[in-house]
């Protein structure tokens, strides 16, 4: 596993609690193909963002180790999944020992946006609402002039379905680290979200490569 995938993301705050033991959360990432899941995930980790699109195929998994405001660190093990319609059927496995569910909708597709009910439902099928917490996201912000979902509609979507919200962008470093550190304390200030077990998966580097370009900033 190379040194990426335990880089550290310092939180500029308080150095209290450092000796607290370093826990593991299980991030999973859900959503219509095209959101933005995996530029999102590759923003935070490897400060990369690429325009051509990719999809993902199965699953990826990439771990980061995250400094929380009041001093101790938390390991995110973030699980990229493909949201291509013939790997839904995946899903559940990738659900088991989640502790949180992160769903992306591209902010340019109301489609996208009315898909979000049935991912919810998906994993509500798997996980009880004691188990993860839900996370919204509103990606591409950057395309402003797009813009389909306004960011009221996502806040009040998440309102709804009781989630954490963010809007972002995959091409913005500080609206990504703002989902990734929001997440992360909102893990910290929620005992019930632990999963200690290390988890050693080996990446499925396999993409297929699509010909479609996107716009972006
Ligand atoms: N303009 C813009 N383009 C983005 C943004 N995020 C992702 N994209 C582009 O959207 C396309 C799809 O992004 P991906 O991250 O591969 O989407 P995904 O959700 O992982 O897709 P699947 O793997 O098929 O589920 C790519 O061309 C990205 O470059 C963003 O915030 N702004
Ligand atoms: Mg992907």
């Amino acid at each position: 596993m190379s040194e990426e995938r335990f880089a550290s993301a310092v939180v500029p705050g308080q150095k209290r609690n450092q000796n607290k033991p370093v826990r593991s959360h299980k991030v999973v990432f859900l959503g219509q193909s095209g959101t933005g899941k995996t530029s999102l995930i590759r923003q935070f980790v490897y400060r990369t963002f690429e325009p051509c699109y990719q999809a993902t195929v199965g699953m990826d998994f990439v771990s980061k180790l995250v400094t929380l405001e009041a001093g101790h660190k938390i390991r995110l093990q973030l699980w990229d999944t493909a949201g291509q319609e013939r790997f839904r059927a995946l899903v559940p496995s990738y659900l088991r020992d989640s502790s949180v569910c992160v769903i992306v909708y591209d902010v340019t597709s109301r489609e996208s946006f009315d898909s979000v009910y049935g991912w919810v439902e998906q994993v509500l099928e798997d996980r009880s609402r004691k188990e993860v917490i839900l996370a919204l996201v509103g990606n591409k912000v950057d395309l402003e002039a797009d813009r389909r979902v306004q960011h009221s509609e996502g806040r009040a979507m998440a309102e709804e379905l009781n989630m954490l919200f963010f809007e972002a962008s995959s091409c913005k470093p500080d609206l990504v680290d703002a989902v990734f550190n929001g997440i992360a304390e909102g893990l910290s200030a929620d005992p019930k979200a632990e999963s200690d077990d290390e988890i050693v998966l080996e990446p499925q580097r396999h993409r297929e490569a699509s010909h479609r370009r996107k716009k972006c900033c």
